[in-house]
């Protein structure tokens, strides 16, 4: 799992009304939107109970500690969504408890292995990996107006590439697989041959080969540079939770609106989603 740096997200508070705008344009759904796509929920009705819906942002110092700005950050995205939330006075164990005495409906925290959502009444928990993973999936399903039948390439197969396959396969597209380690590729094929769809699943050994083959790409890898600019074609459309972004700035420019990459405001915008009842 890859730990944000400030300079990842010091701007992303100031930035999200135009972020919301950029969404929309890209997937024709709002950061809202997409959650509650992604979750099955229904907006209007979400919007009801979002108002009401009260959350504590609990600071973590163990481990490599507080990032500077993470807790503020996921605060004014759950704010902007139109959430009551607010970052804990008091970090830890101190902030878990004061969330309860408070009687919050749910706390959102982070230590280095996990950045978990955790509903107060139902004892739910939203995973950020598992989260981000269905989120930008059912973006793709949204940009590509149904991803119904499609080869879609999912570069790395951990936590999120994972997420992101079972969401793509309840979606009814054709999964192919792809990591540097293949064998992780040959076990998530495994674990998810289960699931409908799971047994046609693909696995592309060669990244070059592959990103020649596909339209659609989910790029879930911790790594820079997973997709050269050489091997973007003038139709591809890519969603990419993996932190870093693995395409440069001048493949940016190339995909334009075809390109959909943030650092936490989708994922957050899920998991909070995922609380509600
Ligand atoms: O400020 C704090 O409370 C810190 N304990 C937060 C540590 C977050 C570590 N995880 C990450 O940087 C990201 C997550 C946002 C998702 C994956 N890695």
């Amino acid at each position: 799992m890859t730990r944000l740096k400030t300079s990842d997200i010091n701007d992303i508070s100031s930035r999200l009304e135009i972020y919301n705008q950029e969404v929309l344009s890209k997937t024709g759904r709002t950061l809202l939107g997409i959650a509650c796509h992604a979750c099955g929920k229904d907006e209007i009705q979400m919007r009801r109970q979002i108002e009401s819906f009260c959350i504590h942002v609990v600071p973590v110092t163990a481990g490599q500690g507080i990032i500077t700005d993470f807790c503020e950050t996921v605060t004014t995205i759950l704010q902007f969504l139109g959430f009551n939330a607010r970052v804990s006075d008091l970090p830890d164990t101190s902030g878990v408890a004061l969330a309860f005495e408070n009687k919050a409906d749910a706390i959102m925290m982070a230590d280095d292995r996990r950045f978990v959502g955790l509903n107060l009444n139902t004892r739910s928990v939203a995973d950020n990996s598992e989260v981000t993973g269905r989120v930008f999936a059912a973006a793709l399903d949204l940009m590509a107006k149904g991803i119904e039948n499609c080869k879609v390439l999912v570069l790395g197969c951990g936590p999120v590439g994972e997420a992101a396959s079972k969401t793509l396969l309840s979606l009814g597209a054709r999964v192919s697989l792809c990591d540097t380690h293949l064998l992780s590729a040959r076990f998530l094929k495994e674990r998810l041959s289960v699931y409908p769809g799971g047994n046609k699943i693909i696995i592309e050994e060669d990244i070059n080969t592959a990103l020649s083959n596909y339209g659609y790409v989910m790029e879930a890898t911790p790594s820079v540079n997973t997709i050269p600019d050489e091997f973007i074609s003038d139709h591809m459309l890519v969603t990419a939770p993996g932190v870093p972004l693995g395409i440069s700035k001048n493949g940016c420019q190339i995909l334009g609106n075809r390109l959909l990459h943030d650092k936490l405001e989708l994922g957050v915008a899920g998991m909070a989603i995922s609380l509600v009842l």
